[in-house]
């Protein structure tokens, strides 16, 4: 898909509000006070050793929690990574100690920002196909989830999706990039 294609894609996704908020409500998992609302993670390039996975966490309980990194047969390591400006170079790293996931709040994982990151990929990750994995909560424990595939241009969706709950949102503090 050409980037012109591609930015008119997006652009509609952005405009299809409704398009976003049926996405946040497919394919749900509980752990504890937490709902894990559709994962995804975008296709991969054959031979390919890394792959982006995507997930709304709500928190609907009263203490936070923290996402600390997963298991999937398809990767040898699974982590949680962050977006951060090292020497004006945008670089992505390990979140020293999880992802928080606040009390009552939603934490998105969106391209850009944070995110799974499934590393040494055993096989191509497919657009269209599913794979389980397991995500690890330092308090809610482990949970099973299954991960849609999906193309850069939907994934894309999310994170025009997650652009719109933050402004809404209006949060201090809780921005991905002020750490
Ligand atoms: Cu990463």
């Amino acid at each position: 898909m050409s980037l012109r294609k591609l930015k008119a894609f997006a652009l509609s996704a952005a405009l299809a509000v409704s398009a976003a908020a049926s996405i946040a409500s497919a394919n749900e998992y509980k752990v504890g006070d937490l709902v894990i609302a559709h994962p995804i993670a975008r296709a991969t390039a054959p031979g390919a050793r890394v792959g982006g996975g995507y997930v709304v966490i709500h928190n609907n309980g009263t203490s936070a929690d923290r996402l600390i990194g997963g298991k999937a047969k398809f990767a040898g390591k699974v982590e949680i990574h962050e977006m951060k400006m090292e020497n004006d170079v945008m670089r992505m790293k390990p979140i020293e100690g999880g992802l928080v996931i606040p009390a009552g709040e939603k934490v998105i994982l969106a391209p850009g920002g944070n995110h799974i990151m499934f590393m040494k990929l055993s096989e191509t990750l497919e657009q269209g196909a599913t794979h389980k994995a397991t995500l690890t909560f330092e308090k809610a424990g482990n949970v099973d989830v299954t991960f849609q595939i999906k193309s850069i241009a939907e994934t894309l969706k999310l994170k025009d999706a997650s652009k719109m709950d933050h402004s809404k949102m209006n949060h201090n503090g809780h921005k991905k990039h002020d750490h």
